[in-house]
């Protein structure tokens, strides 16, 4: 045994417990000791049955995910393997489903003769977020116990089903309200006495029905489910195998597919994406005893868009939230605007009437400014303008609570600046929302000059209390996201200048795994937004080559679908842009002005250099200590960009392709698009040192 697998006498029942906190999950040295356990268990003459079971809050969260890149010790037998012997062991095997059993957990369970599952916890099969399937015996056993368009249903949707479920469909026998252990115990006995084992691989009566055409379906059902992988329809063909095949085959199959897809790039993007995004709430600089305030009630300044989704947020999530706007005309357009937003997730069935009434109560609207001080956070969210932003921060300042929190959700100005006009720089941050605020998941949270720790915490709760994924970062252009989407469109937009057509650009990234390419998005938040932008730039970027092809753009009135034309023409109703000969032709005739000789772009050379931007710019962000860790760049890309999942972030997908040939790609591109493409220092260090970008962690900022 080790000691994270402890074998104890009940009587004569051998109960064996895992216990490797936090999630037990199966490491080398549980497997081991799992094995260990049984075949001692099953050796001793006084030992007439087995309970298995967890210690702490979960039975078992998995396989353990940070081992999956690791070489296995010799002395260690495979998961599969182990869950094989208990399947096979002469004496009856109970399993305690004490709490949460996922992924290799329920296979686990699922090895064993019985399972008993505790009120309260519960099982699934969440591989498929991790990019993979079941590897240890899940896509042959779940039919087994369920049949298979049950089994089906929860290996491709991933997500757990409850105690009372897992009875119902027969992956658990009994339910268990008291002592989970102790019962199973007294089952152990009375198996050992009259009953004996029950393989569930020898159960085949639940696995007919289906046939070659009912699996097609399924598989074209799977492979809907998401772009660029295939991991939903390998899942289909393993449970095909375990309708088709005798159990050992069926095994076989799975773990021939599981492998190959477990050590895929695209797995190993989710994996890390997975410890990514819990990374990101670890502040280094911040002591443990550091809490932050819990925010009880907030305040939005400025009914748009921006501000109604944000006061959208603080609703869903049960805190209440004054909004505050300069007339009761605007006022009530923004909160018409929310309730309407609010009606049609109830048309959708997305929420109900009720849960509606509750959320609007939350929110009550005022042109008083005097109305937030009751407030907790203040968050600031009027159109971009220093003067205007620094007069609100100023009232804000003289009519908050004096602990109060003032937040901008600025996408472009400098946060320090407004913290200099009130007196309580130490509590002035950003929180910058994406748009629509109360869809994206994301938040990068603005850490100021002066912010102190404490403000820094009470943010990133809150980012948590919001369900929202928060991601620490410095004040600079654009912070981090924006700052490197400008320069890579500029890029994309040089690309075109040159030869490439927006269209051609857009499919690359859209085969990529983006869910739009650049100018598609350029449309729809606004060509006009994007000139505007452009322009408050300008000096931070005197004397660079200035892409020309968005200016005319917007020239010709065409500002994206809400004029119904930008880059793309949206005939009537349609959100989805066609080629527009108009901008073609504008295209050809600029590159000529510009007395450039119009060449093919590849659409690798396209993709190639897009991400080269992305990812040189991302390395620049840590030069300048603007973001904590590369992971956190990918997990601001992922969930404010839409940057693919199984691609895993700019500098994952830089770190693939190997930092020596991007920093070659980069100086290529710094002599034709100069400093937009100045490569960065320690894009430079880590390729010469053979390092990573997305383990790279900043020295500590204090
Ligand atoms: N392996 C390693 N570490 C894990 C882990 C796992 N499977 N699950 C959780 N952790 C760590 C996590 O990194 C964090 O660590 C701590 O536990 C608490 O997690 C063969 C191949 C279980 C629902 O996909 O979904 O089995 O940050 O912060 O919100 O077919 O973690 O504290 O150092 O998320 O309460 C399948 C993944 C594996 C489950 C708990 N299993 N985990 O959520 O806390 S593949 C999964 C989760 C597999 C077989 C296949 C969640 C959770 P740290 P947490 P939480």
């Amino acid at each position: 045994m080790t000691d994270v697998v402890e074998l104890k006498m009940v009587g004569a029942i051998g109960v064996v417990t895992i216990n490797n906190p936090p999630a037990n999950a199966l490491s080398f040295a549980v497997v081991k000791g799992m094995d260990d356990a049984i075949k001692a268990a099953m050796k001793d003459p006084n030992c007439k049955a087995v309970v298995v079971t967890g210690a702490g809050r979960m039975f078992v969260a998995g396989a353990d995910i940070r081992e999956f890149n690791l070489p296995k010790p010799a002395d260690v037998p495979e998961l599969h393997d182990m869950i094989k012997g208990i399947e096979d062991s002469p004496k009856p095997v109970v399993c305690a489903i004490n709490g949460l059993a996922l992924g290799g957990g329920l296979e686990l369970a699922m090895g064993c003769h019985y399972r008993l599952i505790a009120k309260g916890t519960q099982v699934g099969q969440p591989e498929v977020k991790l990019g993979f399937i079941p590897g240890a015996g899940g896509t042959q056993r779940l039919p087994r116990l369920i049949g298979i368009g049950a089994a089906l249903d929860l290996i491709l949707d991933g997500d757990p089903i409850s105690a009372e479920k897992a009875v119902e469909l027969g992956i658990a026998d009994e339910l268990v309200t008291d002592d989970i252990v102790a019962r199973a115990v007294a089952l152990a006995d009375a198996l050992a006495k009259t009953g004996g084992p029950r393989p569930t691989g020898a159960r085949n009566d639940r696995l007919s029905g289906w046939d070659a055409t009912k699996f097609a379906e399924a598989r074209k059902k799977a492979a809907a489910i998401a772009r660029g992988v295939e991991h939903f329809t390998a899942a289909v063909d393993c449970v095909e195998a375990a309708a088709t095949k005798p159990l050992l085959e069926g095994l076989e199959y799975e773990r021939k597919t599981f492998v190959a897809l477990r050590d895929s790039d695209k797995a190993k993007a989710m994996r890390y994406m997975f410890f990514a995004e819990r990374e990101v709430a670890k502040i280094p600089d911040l002591p443990k005893d550091v809490k932050g305030a819990a925010i009880k009630s907030a305040g939005v300044v400025g009914s748009g868009t921006m501000g109604g989704g944000i006061a959208m947020c603080f609703a869903n999530a049960g805190i209440p939230v004054t909004i505050v706007d300069v007339t009761d005309e605007q006022l009530n357009a923004g909160l018409k605007k929310v309730e309407g937003l609010y009606a049609g997730q109830v048309k959708r069935g997305r929420l109900t009437q009720d849960a509606m009434d509750t959320r609007m109560g939350l929110i009550t609207g005022s042109t008083d400014f005097f109305a937030l001080n009751g407030a907790d956070i203040v968050i600031e969210a009027v159109f971009e303008d220093m003067d205007l932003k620094k007069e609100i921060f100023k009232t804000l300042d003289a009519t908050a609570k004096p602990d109060a929190v003032l937040a901008s959700n600025t996408s472009s100005l400098d946060i320090n600046e407004l913290a200099a006009a009130t007196k309580r720089a130490d509590k002035v941050v950003g929180v910058h929302f994406f748009s629509p605020a109360n869809v994206m998941k994301l938040v990068e949270n603005v850490r100021t000059a002066k912010a102190s720790k404490e403000t820094v915490a009470t943010v990133m709760n809150l980012s948590k209390a919001l369900d929202k994924i928060g991601v620490l970062v410095g004040v600079g252009d654009g912070f981090v996201g924006n700052r490197m989407l400008h320069v890579a469109r500029r890029i994309a937009e040089f690309m075109v200048e040159e030869g490439a057509l927006p269209w051609q650009v857009d499919k690359v990234l859209y085969d990529y795994g983006f869910p739009m390419g650049v100018f598609a998005v350029n449309d729809l938040a606004g060509v006009d937004v994007g000139v505007a932008i452009r322009k408050g730039q300008k000096k931070l970027y005197q004397g660079r080559r200035h892409p020309v092809l968005m200016d005319k753009v917007a020239a010709l009135g065409r500002f994206g679908q809400k004029t119904k034309a930008g880059w793309y023409d949206y005939p009537e109703g349609s959100r989805t842009g066609v080629p527009s000969s108009v901008i073609e032709q504008m295209i050809v005739e600029t590159s000529k002005e510009l007395g450039i000789t119009r060449r093919a772009f590849s659409d690798d050379e396209i993709l190639t250099n897009y991400l080269a931007a992305l990812t040189n710019t991302g390395a620049h962000v840590l030069d300048e200590k603007l973001a904590i860790r590369g992971a956190d760049i990918d997990v601001i890309w992922h969930y404010g960009y839409g940057f693919p999942r199984h691609r895993g972030g700019p500098m994952f997908h830089g770190d693939l392709v190997g930092l020596k040939k991007v920093y070659a790609t980069v100086e290529a591109l710094h002599k034709v698009y100069g400093d937009w493409m100045k490569p960065s220092g320690l894009l430079k260090q880590l390729a010469d040192d053979g390092k990573k970008l997305s383990e790279y962690t900043c020295p500590i900022q204090t």
